[in-house]
């Protein structure tokens, strides 16, 4: 009797953790899709239109009204792709610097505020936002060039035309960790098998999205009246002998646990989800 409730038990555990798992994954299915339609969105309407037919004003309240599509988003942005030699023309026509993310000073960064972020150092070529989501106004004409993982991200999503994530980190202006889901935007429609040369130079810009996991994983369980039944981790497991916990506290309890896969859709990343119960037996 005793291995049966043990077992029923087990049973319980996987149930609950895979639903979670597949609710969380299944939400953040559908908001990928939607950023890469907003991708498609600016292709056609900024670079496809001449005059644009996109600028700030549209993009914010767009963005805005079509918020409820995009789960787990904290907010989304486009980046131009700007060469060195197009650098001055662009600060010209848009009246400001593009700035750089990272300064000596690491909370004035996070802080973000604009007078003391320094112009971007020279480089061969930026990524400075042009267009945001109110949300996340503060990163507009900032060089996401020049952030470590937001560069990382660029690069990839440019060269193999899927929507790429980030490893888990501070995101500007939060205290949690997120991540940053990157679109290529090109200037042609690119067939599916183009090579990654071809990608890059046919790159014209990046819409990305944010998402900060605590707070919208958090939203996402509340919405299941489980919260007094599991304790819910999410880890990045992409390395496996350093797991980085992107949801969740860190937990000392040995008892029953279940891992459900999370998959996001970027195979270079690696996720889990691990449950456990709040009481013992
Ligand atoms: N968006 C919001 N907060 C951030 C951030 C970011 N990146 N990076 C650090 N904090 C415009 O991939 C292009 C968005 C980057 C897209």
């Amino acid at each position: 009797l005793n291995k049966k409730i043990k077992l029923r038990r087990e049973e319980t555990l996987a149930n609950m953790c895979d639903e979670r798992a597949r609710m969380l994954q299944d939400q953040f299915n559908v908001s990928m899709n939607h950023v890469h339609a907003l991708a498609i969105l600016v292709s056609t309407f900024h670079h496809g239109k001449d005059p644009s037919a996109i600028d700030q004003k549209t993009f914010g309240e767009y963005t805005e009204r079509t918020d409820f599509e995009r789960p787990l988003t904290s907010g989304v942005a486009y980046a131009l792709k700007v060469l060195h030699s197009q650098r001055e023309q662009f600060e010209k026509q848009h009246g400001w610097t593009i700035k750089k993310m990272e300064t000596e000073d690491q909370t004035l960064v996070q802080d973000c505020i604009p007078e003391k972020l320094d112009p971007a150092p020279i480089r061969d070529e930026y990524a400075p936002v042009i267009f945001s989501q109110e949300t996340v106004s503060h990163i507009v004409s900032i060089d996401m060039m020049s952030g470590k993982e937001d560069r990382e991200n660029i690069l990839r999503a440019r060269a193999s035309g899927k929507g790429v994530l980030t490893s888990p980190f501070k995101l500007l202006k939060s205290n949690h960790l997120g991540v940053v889901l990157t679109f290529a935007v090109y200037n042609a429609e690119l067939p599916p098998d183009a090579t990654p040369e071809l990608r890059i130079e046919s790159t014209v810009g990046y819409l990305g999205a944010s998402y900060d996991v605590p707070s919208l994983v958090e939203k996402l369980l509340h919405q299941l009246a489980s919260k007094q039944t599991i304790v819910v981790n999410v880890y990045d497991t992409t390395n496996a002998s350093a797991p980085i916990l992107m949801y969740g506290t860190n937990v000392t309890d040995t008892g029953l646990l279940h891992i459900s896969n999370l998959d996001f859709g970027d195979p270079l990343r690696k996720h889990e989800m691990h449950c456990r119960f709040k009481h013992k037996p």
